[in-house]
């Protein structure tokens, strides 16, 4: 099946529209001698969700959440790490001192009021008050200091990367590219069904895609364990490319490239959004990335024409088993796979 190898919620969602689609596999292969194949009309792929590329996100997990005030949850092991430092040591010690002062500040105003305290005090120094509140600040930064700079040292010395992606922002909408598996790709933001904008064709975005605005036609897949590279540039002004459950946020600039990584054990699908004003649609180049088993992930690199290295070219390729099934279902989609040609007018 082509819908094989789903992540745990998406083989839920996927189980009504399993024997569907197995019905339409087993009668596929008498109709394929037929001469109207879909290669003949040049049909897009049509969106399978449950499959790799489409899976069906998990709203607990890698979206921003109604009413929702903290962090979101970390699936990366800088992002657990910093969400831990910020929730239990930082968030302490600023709220402490935040008490500390407010209290020393309302205990001042009613001591030392003008009624209570008709003849005030003349000092104007004492060496010791002076000396504790001259170092006890400084030994908090230092304490706060010695743990920040191991974050960020650890976030700028990445481990050797077992998957590499570039990624260009453009205004306005991402595209990204696999330079070792020969895959790339633009990914467009899905409009909403009653948008006036959206054209008759154009795909448009469902809860299966993900949140209003965050939800875009093509999502970056990669594997779950596995260290991923992401070099990020961008082709026009600056951007931003931020994923909230990576703990990942770094510029986008022009005729630069920065690096960072990321390795996530968690498959799902996580949302982000640029995050540098860029433009008029800044607001509308959201950031999908879906996390899959690697050998989810070497499927969906054979599926999109490219090659894990090593391996040799076209060895990887969709099984027969699954073609048929894809081409079946090809008519049960109502609607039309790629957004390109109507998002060129954004
Ligand atoms: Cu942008």
């Amino acid at each position: 099946m082509a819908a094989a190898g789903l992540t745990p919620a998406a083989a839920q969602a996927q189980a009504g529209a399993t024997t569907e689609n197995e019905a339409a596999a087993t009668t596929a292969p008498a109709a394929t001698p037929a001469p109207a194949t879909t290669a003949a009309t040049a049909a897009p792929a049509p969106i399978v969700y449950g499959s790799v590329g489409h899976a069906i996100p998990d709203p607990k997990i890698g979206m921003p959440a109604p009413g929702g005030y903290e962090i979101e949850e970390q699936v990366t092991p800088l992002g657990q790490r910093a969400a831990h430092f910020h929730n239990f040591w930082l968030m302490i010690i600023i709220t402490s001192i935040s008490v500390f002062v407010l209290a020393l500040l309302l205990y001042t105003m009613v001591r030392f009021r003008r009624g209570a305290n008709p003849t005030p005090s003349r000092n104007s120094h004492n060496t010791l008050i002076e000396v504790v509140w001259t170092l006890v600040p400084v030994l908090i930064l230092v304490g706060i200091a010695i743990p920040s700079i191991g974050l960020l040292r650890a976030q700028y010395s990445p481990p050797p990367a077992d998957v590499t992606v570039k990624i260009t922002g453009h205004q306005w909408y991402w595209s990204y590219e696999y330079p070792d598996n020969g895959v790339s790709f633009d990914s467009y933001m899905l409009k909403e069904q009653n948008d006036p904008t959206r054209t008759k064709d154009q795909r448009y975005r469902t809860d299966n895609d993900g949140p209003p605005l965050l939800a875009a036609d093509e999502r970056m897949v990669i594997p779950a364990g596995k260290v991923v590279k992401f070099i990020i540039t961008a082709d026009d002004v600056i951007h931003s490319f931020a994923v909230p459950a990576f703990w990942t946020k770094l510029d986008a600039n022009p005729g630069q490239l920065n690096e960072t990584w990321v390795k996530v054990d968690r498959p799902g699908v996580y949302f982000g959004q640029c995050s540098e004003l860029c433009g008029a649609r800044h607001g509308f180049m959201p950031i999908n990335i879906e996390v899959v088993t690697p050998a989810q992930y070497a499927q969906w690199i054979a599926s999109k024409g490219g090659t894990m290295p090593g391996a040799k070219p076209g060895a990887a390729a969709v099984t027969p088993a699954a073609a048929p099934a894809e081409a079946a279902t090809n008519t049960a989609i109502e609607q039309p796979a790629t957004n390109q040609p109507a998002t060129a007018q954004n």
